[in-house]
């Protein structure tokens, strides 16, 4: 009291509030006026912080903790009273005609809509320093995740306009950072020009961190470091609801014609495959909601998509996460829990966080909402009576938890496609990695790359090339596939239908191979590859590949991941290559162009 003067008039209505929910703790220990008074200034400056970052202020969350802490005690499941079934979706195979058809129905929407990446979490999993955005999506040209996206989206923009007849739409392209990643974000985009996407084109939005809880009273937690600072931790990826509502770019995307909004992760160097044709979905099924899934193994660390109803009768198609399907099939007739079926994977499938958001229904859902999702608390409790905890906790959310507060009428579905091609995350460490139960997905660095050169592999295969086996070999203790090293950049390759046209039935590939097509109209006809290829041009050439191509290539190295005098980045993969011998060959002017050894 005695140091209310020190304080602004929303200040002062913030300490009243904070002594009314329970917060005086965080006061007892100030000593009178005069003393650390400009650390008290700064600690209200944080107070406002955390207040105004949160829908509803910091009240809300201290209430809202309260609930959740007391639920989490008495041992109540969030799920009590559902009971889950799987639910049915829309199924798609690659390349079929169908597949063709809604790639297409989803160029043409592309252009009406804008992109979300959440890059706010620093991936503690993989155990990598730099930001998760920045790591190499591929190690044979080395364009890092941010490079790919940006390259795909501004692809997709030309296609899309092409196909509508005109060239004036930018697809808006937002960021969420946080502390943790924001400065290193901001810094990747400007000193590589944004990778070719106009800066006006980009949106950053920081999210917050959200207050500690120190007790099941929700007292709010101080920095052991710092009496006079609230310890904060990350608040989840469903904090992107409500910083785009909050931002006003909803409101804008929409004046600007937008209809709808895609979100996706930061490592799934897959994702692009799978944009079209579920983009296709939501266009022609009308869908509210489109969530992206796979083929999951049970027990996989992704989410299940799953049908809840509840007693009342109430039903949702929602993600169930990772920890909690098994518990909640067990306690629901299912004493096997999450396992496979006779498909050898689970009934459920895996959620991919690919969330395609019709615009006009998720704004007026976020006028009533201001973008506030469902939260959980994760407490550790110190033993079983769980009167204390073994370190603060917090409130977390998540992005897709955004369906569950939508009314019956929402159109909510989800689009199944082959992980091969959708999704290949890079999120577990080698320790981590090799200890993955056999058969299921290792979501590494090493896996992760990997997964690339098979999609592609696969993708030209379909379109009729004929591509040597995979071998199989080990690195940092992962059993893994190695196709050849095909990779191609998003203008040359977007949809199915473009890769078919570019390649001719008469071409092959070895295992040993490695071929970078870096260009929009190159044509691979009689090809015959046994080495590197790398075949750059600019867009107003036309470039033939036709013969036999043979050299020395490049030669995989192994690298242990414990081995520090390599880097952080080749570490985490195990492998690097020699480049020992290759034949690239650049086309600089426009016009037509024949490589033809
Ligand atoms: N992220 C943020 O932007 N802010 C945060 O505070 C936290 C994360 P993780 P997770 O598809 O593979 C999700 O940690 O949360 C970003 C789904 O919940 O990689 O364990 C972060 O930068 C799960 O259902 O994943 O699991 C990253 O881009 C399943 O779908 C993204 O959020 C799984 O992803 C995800 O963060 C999956």
């Amino acid at each position: 009291r005695r140091n209310l003067h020190l304080l602004s008039h929303d200040q002062v209505e913030l300490a009243k509030m904070l002594l009314n929910e329970g917060q005086g703790h965080l006061f007892e220990h100030w000593p009178e006026p005069g003393v650390d008074d400009d650390k008290k200034k700064n600690f209200f400056d944080q107070v406002c912080r955390l207040n105004s970052s949160y829908p509803g202020g910091l009240a809300a969350y201290i209430q809202n903790a309260k609930k959740l802490l007391a639920d989490s005690k008495a041992g109540q499941n969030p799920y009590d009273g559902f009971t889950p079934s799987i639910p049915s979706g829309e199924v798609l195979t690659f390349g079929d005609d169908n597949f063709v058809s809604l790639e297409a129905a989803g160029v043409k929407e592309a252009r009406n809509a804008a992109f979300v990446l959440v890059a706010g979490g620093l991936g503690e999993r993989l155990g990598y320093k730099g930001i998760k955005v920045a790591l190499p999506r591929e190690t044979t040209t080395g364009k890092c995740f941010l490079q790919h996206y940006i390259e795909s989206i501004l692809a997709l923009q030309e296609a899309s306009c092409k196909m509508e007849g005109e060239c004036h739409t930018k697809i808006p392209f937002a960021i969420m950072t946080s502390d943790d990643t924001n400065a290193l974000t901001i810094k990747l985009l400007e000193s590589n020009s944004y990778f070719g996407m106009e800066p006006s084109q980009v949106k950053i939005l920081k999210q917050e961190k959200v207050a500690c809880l120190a007790d099941n009273d929700a007292r709010l937690a101080l920095d052991p470091n710092d009496k006079y600072k609230i310890q904060t931790k990350p608040h989840g990826h469903g904090d992107v609801h409500s910083l785009l509502y909050s931002s006003g770019l909803l409101e804008q995307w929409k004046n600007t014609g937008r209809r709808w909004v895609l979100f996706f992760q930061d490592t799934n160097g897959l994702l692009f495959n799978a944009i079209p044709s579920a983009l296709g979905v939501s266009a022609t099924k009308g869908y509210n909601v489109n969530s992206l899934a796979v083929p999951r193994k049970a027990k996989e660390a992704i989410g299940g998509i799953t049908k809840l109803t509840h007693v009342d009768g109430r039903t949702m198609v929602i993600n169930v996460e990772y920890n909690q399907l098994d518990p909640l099939l067990r306690a629901t007739g299912h004493p096997d829990g999450d396992a496979n079926c006779e498909t050898g994977y689970s009934p459920y499938p895996g959620n991919i966080n690919q969330l395609i958001l019709e615009l006009g229904p998720y704004i007026e859902e976020l006028k009533k909402t201001h973008g506030a999702i469902s939260e959980f608390v994760n407490p550790k409790y110190t033993d079983s009576t769980k009167t204390a905890f073994k370190s603060s906790t917090r409130l977390e959310c998540m992005m897709q938890d955004y369906p569950k507060t939508l009314p019956p009428t929402a159109k909510v579905g989800f689009t199944v496609m082959d992980a091969w091609l959708a999704y290949a995350p890079v999120k577990n460490n080698p320790e981590d990695a090799a200890k993955v139960p056999k058969g299921n997905p290792f979501h590494s660095a090493t896996s992760g790359e990997m997964a690339i050169y098979r999609a592609n592999s696969l993708i030209l295969r379909k379109a009729g090339a004929q591509i040597s086996d995979p071998v199989v070999s080990t690195f940092n203790g992962q059993e893994v596939e190695v196709w050849p090293r095909v990779t191609w950049s998003p203008r040359w390759g977007l949809t199915f239908k473009d890769v078919k046209q570019k390649v001719h039935g008469n071409s092959s590939v070895s295992q040993r191979s490695v071929l970078v097509i870096n260009g929009r109209n190159v044509v691979i006809d009689g090809l015959s590859l046994d080495g590197a290829l790398i075949v750059n041009s600019v867009d107003e050439a036309e470039v033939k590949v036709t013969g036999h191509v043979e050299n020395k290539g490049w030669i995989i190295q192994h690298v242990d991941h414990r081995d520090t005098s390599e880097k952080e980045e080749t570490r985490i993969r195990g492998f690097k290559f020699e480049k020992v011998e290759q034949l690239e060959v650049n086309y600089t002017e426009p016009g037509k162009h024949c490589l033809s050894p």
